[in-house]
């Protein structure tokens, strides 16, 4: 059992309001299903950062100057699908580096392995699975400039505290002349922002549910998924998505492994997810907290997005 899960959920569910953590959704079911999410023409996300990765590696690798060879670690890889520009551009260009994609789901790294090894053969890669920091550790010992990467707006499932404290981390884990790339979702039109999150097929809402899917096959739950539905909301003024499940009546639920018994009332949310949308006073902002200058930002052809290069 994962000891740290069951704590988390028993914390997050006796707590009122109720939360879990969004960080529980990647199992190897949740992590398919955000690729479902990835690839719904309502989640611009995936397509406003490949627009960058695609018109702009060139000038990102020629921005971060680095002696070659260098390493890119990619934290929360996921299934590649963010990279993959940018590694084309490398290897096209005959470029020395050295590629670390980390994620949590093992299912996750292999498909990327699979996938990278097949479409760029020959490419030097190191996957690893496991804990951001306790890898970062080993990387910062090496002497070869690294180019950290955090994509796909992860930085925006983090609270303010929770980002500041991630960010810190990186900083304390890179070397001098070590750089972060970092994906972060802009404000724009709220109608696009919520359309993102509350698509009309439901697969949102199957990525939340899975959560529960997930507690009832680890703790011996006996979450009904029929009687919880999804609800999530856009505020446009501090640029929080917020994803919740809803108990659709009054029950009772028993986690048998943790020997404890959950009491919804009809209609209590569990909140699953912040979404943050940023402005980009608020990344200078943010950046400068946590140890960091902007070099530079590189936005899609919408604005939409920016992969925000940032220097200690
Ligand atoms: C991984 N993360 C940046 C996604 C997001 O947009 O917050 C997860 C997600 N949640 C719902 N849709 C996608």
């Amino acid at each position: 059992m994962d000891k740290t899960f069951a704590k988390d959920v028993i914390e997050g569910l006796t707590s009122h309001p109720k939360y879990l953590s969004s960080k529980y959704f990647y199992d190897d079911a949740g992590s398919r299903i955000f690729q479902e999410i990835m690839e719904m023409p309502t989640y611009y996300l995936s397509d406003s950062e490949l627009d960058i990765l695609t018109q702009q590696s060139n000038q990102i690798i020629t921005e971060a100057n680095f002696i070659e060879p260098f390493n890119i670690i990619e934290l929360g890889a996921g299934d590649g699908s963010k990279i993959i520009k940018l590694l084309e551009y490398l290897v096209a260009s005959e470029i020395d580096f050295n590629y670390v994609p980390i994620d949590i789901s093992q299912e996750a790294i292999t498909i990327l392995s699979e996938k990278i090894k097949k479409q760029l053969p020959g490419i030097s890669m190191q996957p690893k699975v496991g804990d951001y920091f306790e890898i970062l550790k080993e990387t910062s010992k090496s002497n070869i400039p690294n180019l950290l990467l955090f994509l796909g707006s992860n930085i925006g499932n983090y609270t303010a505290a929770q980002a500041e404290e991630l960010l810190q981390l990186f900083n304390t884990h890179m070397n001098p002349n070590d750089k972060l790339l970092i994906g972060m979702d802009l404000m724009k039109n709220p109608n696009t922002i919520r359309s993102a999150y509350n698509d009309p097929e439901g697969v949102t809402k199957r990525f939340n549910m899975n959560l529960l899917k997930r507690i009832n096959t680890e703790f011996t739950a006996n979450f009904d998924l029929n009687t919880f539905d999804f609800y999530c909301t856009y505020n446009p003024i501090n640029g929080a998505v917020k994803s919740y499940l809803v108990s659709l009546e009054e029950q009772e639920i028993t986690l048998s492994a943790l020997e404890t018994t959950i009491q919804f009332q009809k209609n209590e949310l569990i909140w699953t997810e912040l979404s943050k949308k940023y402005s980009l006073p608020e990344i200078e902002a943010l950046a400068s907290k946590t140890g960091f200058s902007i070099q530079k930002n590189f936005f899609d052809s919408k604005y939409y997005f920016t992969d925000s290069l940032w220097v200690k």
